[in-house]
């Protein structure tokens, strides 16, 4: 696929949905069921994803927000203007609007998973800055980072804010980053927000807010499963659970049976115990010092760091 299509949109990947539904009927048949994160972003998961950004207790985004608002002629003048700013996990694509006016990209190039959230979100942008050519990629990246030739492959600046390679084991992160090292070019580099370590506390309310936000975008996925598999899981049989788990330096996600269930899905059946659970994400949290240990390994050598006066939250920009 080597022309930029008029649409301003692409969707890169057949979604297989055979593929999908071997993927999620394993994980659903392995002794310690388990679902990708990737399964929580339908239309309506990546809605949900946006008000949790807004609880109070998900300090992620006000944090990292605060950082680029308090450094910002810093982080520009390290990662460079007029570039080529390719977006990971757009979603809405606000974070990278914002930085629309002082980064002054020449091409904006958001890429999501959840194909029909982001074309909404790209049509929008499109007519609120006519002058950065703008093509949203509809592709799982995680499988992937194999770019459409029409995008320039000088001043390649990757933008991987909110902390999303967090939702990666650190070898799957390892690889994604290397990928992105490679995919950067000697000219490009990585501007990357990342959550750190804290009290056991806070991360456990910021993954399980009052007000059930967070146990709603949970509970989703499993109406976006009936969707996928024509399973028939009934999301009043389940409960959320997410808690701090510091022997693997993660926060888990898992949806818990309220009691005994039986599930039905195209191919498949499991009997679920009370309390028995899937597991539906993990979030990494990292050090500072870790996480350019990560940075070094993927074969970024050198980065500059920004936090806040707290440290709960860390931005970087790696260059190759
Ligand atoms: C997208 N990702 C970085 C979020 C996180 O914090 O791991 C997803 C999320 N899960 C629960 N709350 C937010």
């Amino acid at each position: 696929i080597a022309e930029r299509p008029t649409a301003g949109f692409l969707q890169l990947y057949q979604k297989d949905d055979d593929a999908l539904r071997t993927e999620l009927s394993e994980g659903l048949l392995a002794p310690q069921a388990a679902t990708s994160p990737k399964f929580l972003y339908d239309a309506l998961g990546s809605k949900l994803f946006e008000a949790i950004c807004e609880l109070p207790e998900y300090y992620p985004t006000r944090t990292e927000a605060a950082i680029f608002d308090t450094h910002l002629s810093d982080i520009v003048e390290s990662a460079g203007q007029g570039g080529v700013l390719i977006d990971l996990g757009a979603g809405n694509c606000a974070k990278a609007a914002r930085l629309f006016p002082v980064l002054r990209p020449r091409d904006y190039v958001p890429v999501d998973i959840s194909v029909d959230f982001l074309r909404g979100a790209v049509e929008g942008l499109r007519q609120r800055f006519p002058r950065i050519r703008m093509t949203g990629l509809g592709m799982d990246f995680s499988r992937s980072l194999a770019l459409p030739a029409f995008v320039p492959e000088d001043g390649r600046l990757f933008f991987y804010p909110g902390s999303s390679i967090g939702n990666f084991a650190p070898e799957q992160a390892l690889s994604l980053l290397t990928a992105m090292r490679t995919a950067c070019g000697d000219d490009g580099g990585l501007l990357i927000g990342v959550d750190l370590a804290k009290d056991a506390r806070l991360l456990n309310a910021a993954y399980d807010d009052a007000l059930g936000v967070t146990a709603s975008f949970n509970l989703n996925l499993l109406r976006h499963l009936n969707g996928l598999l024509g399973a028939d899981f009934d999301v009043r049989d389940w409960r959320h659970r997410a808690f701090w788990n510091p022997a693997q330096g993660r926060v888990e996600m898992h949806l818990e049976a309220r009691r005994h269930v039986v599930v039905r899905w195209q191919g498949g059946q499991r009997h679920f115990r009370e309390g028995e659970r899937i597991h539906t994400e993990n979030s990494y949290k990292y050090t500072r010092q870790g996480f350019l240990q990560l940075l070094e390994r993927a074969g970024f050598p050198a980065a500059r760091t920004w936090t806040d006066e707290r440290e709960w939250f860390l931005v970087c920009h790696a260059r190759a």
